[in-house]
């Protein structure tokens, strides 16, 4: 490589968009969110960028910043690093707390997704969950084994039963390991063992970091973050892993396949429906019911041409990837959504579901269910899902939102904009896709990071947040990336926004460095690829693990060249994903304002230097977007030394022998 095109790779930043120009007044780089904003608007509608521009965030914050502790009724106490809280608590303390609790409500949102879904796997074992089943019992079958479930010639009911048992089990679990941490190479489960951050249950964890952070408690930084970090990877190897596991096993394990998005998926002549959330199990009912021959018949007698279901946010995700229904938009456009006009009915179930719905609601015709027993919005309509009569839920909302379309008002806006995508990249199906069916493997994506034609792979996940331009930063840096060969994975909202910019068809491979490309026209694959919701992050755990044991990248995956990013990020969540990722061994970079624990030194070093010393993978938050191109090309670049693979190589054919000798590197 010659030292110009190294210089311009390591330093990208110089020449690409600087920081400044980044930061606008634009609040959306996606066209249908300006062109409906210019509708409402001038009708008075104030939305969540309005908001955003009316109220800035707090500068001394509830936390977020780290230096405000509200823990005690003798607070809140606003400390600085030479002045300490009421108790004598350090900035350090209080920083570390702080971003403890975020992390512990991140996890408990995953995880309370993977608890239900786990019951649920029994209530469909037992017959109990109307029109649900197994649909793939083969991964049944693999899961159980994880969980070491006896299998012999057992029947599948009886194997479900004792899988969902076991699910549940992981977590109340008081004492010893979540067996799904097995999956983890051997010597990442070593290091863990080693620090004592191995799961025990995921409740247990989750308890023990909010009474460690009760005022009085655990007052050593870097002990405190030792408990956040056991309970987000109780989160990662355990709620999320199960959530992910189990929606397979109930609705099939996705395999990509084409679909639309935006917000010009919505019809015009047609009943919209719009699902909106996290959990799968009664969109996915609403989504197959769409097509029901009687339901439709009812839809024409209201005078509809039928029933459009679409989604938003990661439930959108759930069904696009196993029915290919059109995502419309992320995060910061579900109210938009309802501002078309068009959106008949709008279910939510849980998490990302902005408050302001139910007013917005009752200012179009739009009808907002709540559908999850854990949820109620003032202003919604509360239909509560239950498994024993699912189907006739879902067919009670579908009814709702039919008799709703003669309520339509006149005006009606819906951009004319939508963009193709390809998603449902499960880990199973990237194994399928890289080796076929008879030798489905990683070895020819390890073989492609081996001879360089991949630089690495880059997870560009999370949500987005109104303080910064919607979208720009995961399209910037998924642009950017992908042009120097860096394969892109996403999931949640960032694998939306790339999927309304376009870049997640084959076709976008032209936007790609000549490395990936060639292996985007052999594959037939796009150079960004959805791997499904947030839960589905345990997707890029497996992914993570299996490539390591594929051989010739080093024996951990620290070892690999790959990192994540958040750059839009506002949930709990993400920071649950985010440390889980560097405790399993990932470099990983939030991005965006404010930034958490800023304020302190102590607890910035811990969470870099002193978690590479330990895990060998780290948390850092950058606030300039060319900073983190750069920083994360950097880490990528210096495991490949590390590996000795940084020097290009010609494409060889590797024989088994060949192959072995890898395993040693
Ligand atoms: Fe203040 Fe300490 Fe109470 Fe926090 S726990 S509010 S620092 S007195
Ligand atoms: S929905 S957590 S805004 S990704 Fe998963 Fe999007 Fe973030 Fe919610």
């Amino acid at each position: 490589m010659s030292n110009d095109k190294k210089e311009k790779e390591n330093n990208p930043g110089s020449e690409t968009q600087s920081y400044s120009d980044m930061v606008s007044d634009m609040v959306s780089e996606d066209r249908a969110i300006l062109e409906l904003l210019e509708c409402v608007e001038s009708e008075g509608i104030c939305t969540v960028f309005d908001r955003a521009k009316q109220m800035k965030p707090c500068p001394i914050g509830s936390g977020i910043s780290g230096i405000c502790c509200k823990n005690c009724a003798m607070g809140p106490c606003r400390v600085r690093e030479d002045k300490t809280g009421l108790c004598g608590a350090t900035l350090g303390t209080i920083a570390a707390r702080n971003l403890a609790r975020h992390i512990a409500a991140g996890a408990s949102a995953h995880s309370d997704h993977g608890r239900d879904l786990a019951h649920l796997l029994g209530q469909v074992a037992e017959g109990k969950a109307q029109g649900l089943m197994i649909k793939d019992e083969l991964k049944l079958l693999k899961f159980a084994k994880n969980l070491g479930i006896e299998i012999g010639d057992r029947d599948t009911k009886d194997i479900a039963i004792d899988t969902a048992k076991k699910a549940l089990s992981l977590f109340g679990q008081q004492e010893g390991e979540i067996d799904l941490i097995n999956i983890a190479p051997k010597k990442r489960q070593e290091i863990w063992r080693k620090n004592k951050v191995v799961p025990r249950g995921v409740d247990r964890e989750v308890v023990e970091l909010m009474h460690r952070t009760h005022m009085g408690v655990d007052q050593d930084a870097e002990h405190i973050l030792d408990q956040a970090v056991r309970t987000a990877l109780s989160d990662g190897w355990g709620g999320s892993m199960i959530a992910t596991e189990i929606t397979d096993i109930l609705f099939t394990t996705p395999q990509a396949l084409p679909a639309k998005t935006n917000l010009g998926m919505l019809k015009k002549d047609e009943v919209n429906i719009v699902v909106h959330g996290h959990e799968p199990t009664l969109s996915e009912i609403i989504a197959e019911l769409s097509d029901d021959k009687e339901l439709v018949e009812y839809a024409k007698s209201k005078g509809a041409n039928g029933i459009n279901v679409v989604g938003i946010c990661c439930t959108a995700n759930e069904v696009l990837m196993r029915q290919g229904i059109a995502p419309i938009g992320n995060f910061l456009s579900q109210e938009m959504a309802i501002a078309t006009g068009a959106v008949e009915l709008m279910v939510v179930d849980i998490q990302c579901i902005m408050q302001a719905l139910g007013e917005l609601a009752k200012k179009y015709h739009t009808k907002l269910v709540t559908s999850s027993a854990k949820c109620k919005i003032p202003g919604a309509i509360h239909m509560e899902f239950e498994e024993e009569k699912g189907v006739d839920i879902a067919r009670q909302i579908i009814k709702m939102a039919i008799d709703n379309f003669g309520n339509r008002k006149e005006r009606v806006h819906i951009p004319e904009i939508t963009s193709d995508l390809v998603a449902g990249f499960s880990h199973e199906y990237i194994r399928y896709m890289l080796g076929g069916r008879f030798r489905e493997s990683f070895r020819p994506l390890n073989d492609a990071i081996i001879d360089g034609r991949i630089q690495g792979v880059v997870a560009i996940v999370g949500c987005n947040n109104a303080r910064l331009t919607q979208d720009r930063y995961h399209n910037f840096l998924t642009r950017e990336l992908i042009k120097r060969d860096y394969l892109v994975v996403q999931t949640g909202c960032g694998a939306l926004a790339s999927a309304k910019c376009g870049v997640m068809i084959p076709e976008a491979m032209e936007y790609a460095g000549e490395g990936l490309k060639s292996i985007c026209e052999a594959v037939g694959i796009p150079p960004v690829l959805h791997l499904g919701s947030c839960v589905d992050n345990s997707r890029i755990l497996t992914v993570l693990s299996e490539v390591v044991e594929e051989g010739g990248l080093g024996e951990d995956i620290s070892d690999l060249p790959v990192a994540g990013i958040a750059p839009e990020w506002m949930s709990e969540k993400a920071l649950s994903i985010g440390t889980y990722f560097a405790a399993s061994g990932v470099y990983v970079v939030f991005s965006g304002e404010p930034i958490p624990v800023e304020s302190s030194e102590e607890v910035k070093d811990i969470m870099t230097r002193k978690w590479e010393e330990k895990y060998g993978g780290r948390l850092e938050y950058v606030s300039n977007i060319n900073e983190v191109l750069n920083k994360v090309i950097e880490h990528i670049q210096s495991r490949r030394k590390a590996l000795k693979i940084d020097v290009k190589k010609e494409r060889v054919l590797f024989d088994m022998e060949a192959r072995r000798a890898l395993k040693d590197v």
